[in-house]
């Protein structure tokens, strides 16, 4: 028996204490071996053929445990005929009450039947196989569920849905097409006959690298989106990084204090800024240090400062302002404690923050 023709169930809700949990049996099969398990009656075995239900029906049912001639839990079958189900296959849902205890009584029925426990992202592997969606689409199911904002939602939802995987067909397509004209071209090539004109092909195909690249470019921005912007906040000792960080952040994360040198390691929190998550990232002062764990923490702040995606560089406003040169693409200047300026400032940088 070929791996895919075996039968696997798992929950595919949390398990625990809830109302309801749903467990999923697919393969060739299923309709045969969940027979075993449920019966029309609570107080007896009554056998109900699911092979011979209506396709994508629910139908109430009791699990039942031939052996001890007992009914275990009261229940709705989900019945889906392959191809129409999600893994293509013939597949079952049981929505069982929720609990550790049912599930696992339900979890023994199955495998004393010969269904066996699917492995993680095993349905979403059968419905590739068996066609049901490509790749794009298989991997963004995952990325769906781990979704953490509203952008990274929409991001998976649209892969989910076929949009990135149409452009990549139709970008494909467009490839053949200038292949054949090649051909054709070439096979005619001595008989002088011009199907497209040069020029215009290398036009056309310009077109389809600068398509290909922009989609490559999309990667990054999708990455970020996904995984969230790694922002950090780096600046000297003192300056108030640790202050925007729990004011950003909206409570008191972070120890803030008026000696210098008081974040020793990095602190990371996420939050959400316009639908897109973010990685906020305190770091410890950077200044020259002997003092041993300060230095390690400066060392991993350095470290911090150049992989970040986007870095607030925080300066105090009361040492002078307005003559700092941003250092990079992805820094912005900012200048904290502007109360304490009293009114005068000569700040001209149009490029950084006053707060
Ligand atoms: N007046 C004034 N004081 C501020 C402001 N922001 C922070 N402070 C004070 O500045 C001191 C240092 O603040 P922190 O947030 O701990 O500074 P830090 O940059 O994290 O310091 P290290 O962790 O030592 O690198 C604290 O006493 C804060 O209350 C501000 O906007 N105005
Ligand atoms: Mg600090």
């Amino acid at each position: 028996m070929s791996e895919i023709r075996k039968i696997i169930f798992a929950p595919l809700t949390l398990i625990g204490q809830s109302a309801i949990s749903v467990i999923r049996v697919s393969g060739e099969g299923t309709f045969e071996l969940v027979s075993n398990i449920v019966s029309k009656s609570f107080s007896r075995f009554e056998l109900l053929d699911l092979s011979k239900f209506y396709p994508n029906t629910l139908h109430h049912v009791y699990i039942f445990d031939k052996d001890k001639n007992e009914a275990v839990d009261e229940v709705i079958l989900s019945v889906f005929k392959g191809p129409h189900s999600y893994t293509g296959e013939d597949t079952v849902e049981i929505s069982s009450h929720g609990g550790l205890y049912i599930y696992s009584k339900i979890n023994d029925l199955l495998a004393k039947w010969g269904a066996v426990a699917a492995m993680p992202g095993e349905f979403t592997k059968r419905a590739f196989l068996n066609g049901k969606m490509d790749l794009a689409q298989a991997e963004s199911v995952a990325e769906l569920i781990k979704s953490r904002s509203e952008e990274s939602r929409k991001l998976a939802f649209s892969q989910l849905t076929g949009e990135y995987s149409a452009k990549i067909n139709s970008l494909r397509q467009e490839l053949i097409n200038y292949c054949s004209l090649l051909e054709l071209e070439l096979d005619f090539s001595e008989e002088g006959l011009e199907f497209v004109s040069r020029d215009e092909l290398i036009m056309r195909i310009d077109t389809l690298i600068n398509e290909f690249k922009r989609l490559v470019d999309t990667y990054y921005t999708g990455k970020l989106i996904r995984d969230g912007i790694n922002l950090a906040i780096v600046g000297e000792p003192n300056v108030g990084k640790s202050s925007l960080f729990n004011y950003l952040l909206n409570y008191d994360r972070a120890i803030v204090s008026d000696i210098p040198g008081t974040t020793r390691d990095y602190i990371s929190e996420t939050l959400t800024i316009d639908g897109f998550p973010v990685n906020l990232i305190d770091t410890a002062g950077i200044r020259e240090s002997s003092e041993e764990i300060e230095e390690a923490g400066i060392k991993k702040s350095i470290s911090i400062r150049e992989r970040a995606d986007l870095l607030i560089v925080l300066k105090d406003a009361t040492a002078g302002l307005g003559n700092d040169k941003i250092s990079g693409d992805n820094s912005i200047i900012a200048y904290n404690k502007c109360d304490l300026l009293n009114g005068h400032s000569d700040f001209n940088c149009k490029d950084s923050l006053l707060i």
